[in-house]
């Protein structure tokens, strides 16, 4: 077996006018929890240092960019790769990135991996961006997540860490059978999910009683087809007037949900997960080689 015991660190949620510090102060404390249940890895939601600011039209980008990370570790996340250093835990982190590439200045929803000695090993940047780029003042609160972001440039990479291969994909991604299949088809064993999930969702409100349902329904069925382990972390609870679901899981193989968060706050659920347990779903059932048959699946992507 190879064991890799994982926090899923769901957080309550996060003020408009709370400071990095006071916010890295609250991973800290869950990374030391974690440490003490013997965690390997642990995982924070989507834009995990920050509230959820899509849900607010700005026009001033000095405004906006003000949500967004310079730099990875910089002088007010340094003390969380620290932390993880000491404690010898990895973690899976979802912050806004600001980069400056192809020579102008990118804005990215982005998820990093850092290993247990704090180094980051591996880079994600969200591809199924949801919602809206223009102002649409007839919702109760805006997602403009269209408008504050490119769609990510990395595509669905895995990352050999944690002695197995690990994925990443953020909110709105998991909804998505082609990102578990593209990283299923170069072996993930594990997929870390971050996200911010509103119970309400303006354009759909008869959505809104199943987004529990829906969280389950797809991170379930993205494991079991493809033979993976699948954490996901919500940031839950009344944000700035906005509620969001919590639900955080952690899913096998098998597509059975083994961990569970149950409150809307800071909480910790760990689960210990054998990766070797994927390898009777890619071995038989989702032995991709021998049962796909890709021929009859090109409309996927012609449109
Ligand atoms: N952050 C994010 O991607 N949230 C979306 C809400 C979209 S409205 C259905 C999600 O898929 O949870």
């Amino acid at each position: 077996s190879r064991i890799v015991t994982v926090g899923a660190a769901q957080l309550g949620p996060i003020a408009r006018n709370d400071t990095r510090s006071q916010v890295v102060s609250r991973l800290i404390a869950l990374l030391t929890q974690a440490s003490q249940h013997g965690c390997d890895l642990v995982v924070f939601p989507e834009l995990a240092l920050t509230t959820f600011f899509p849900r607010w039209y700005f026009e001033d980008q000095a405004e906006i960019d003000q949500f967004f990370e310079r730099e990875m570790p910089g002088p007010e996340t340094r003390p969380l790769f620290e932390a993880a250093r000491e404690l010898g835990i990895g973690f899976y982190l979802g912050y806004a990135e600001l980069a400056e590439e192809e020579g102008r200045t990118r804005h990215f929803n982005t998820s990093i991996l850092v290993d247990k000695t704090g180094a980051i090993v591996g880079k994600y940047r969200k591809i199924h961006l949801p919602g809206h780029a223009e102002h649409e003042p007839w919702r109760q609160f805006q997602h403009l997540e269209k408008r504050y972001f490119e769609t990510g440039n990395l595509g669905f990479p895995v990352f050999r860490a944690f002695g197995g291969i690990i994925g990443m994909a953020i909110c709105n991604d998991r909804r998505w059978p082609e990102t578990y299949r593209v990283m299923g088809l170069q072996g993930v064993e594990m997929v870390l999910i971050g996200y911010n999930t509103p119970v309400h969702n303006p354009p759909a409100p008869e959505h809104d009683n199943l987004s529990h349902f829906h969280n389950q329904l797809v991170m379930q069925s993205g494991a079991y087809q493809n033979g993976s382990w699948v954490v996901g972390v919500g940031k839950a609870g009344n944000e700035e007037g906005v509620m969001q679901i919590g639900n955080s899981i952690i899913v096998a193989p098998s597509g059975e949900i083994v961990g569970a968060c149950s409150t809307l706050g800071d909480e910790l659920a760990v689960a210990r997960c054998d990766l070797d347990l994927t390898q009777s779903y890619k071995s038989t059932t989702f032995n991709f080689a021998r049962h796909r048959e890709p021929q009859a699946y090109g409309l996927i992507v012609e449109r």
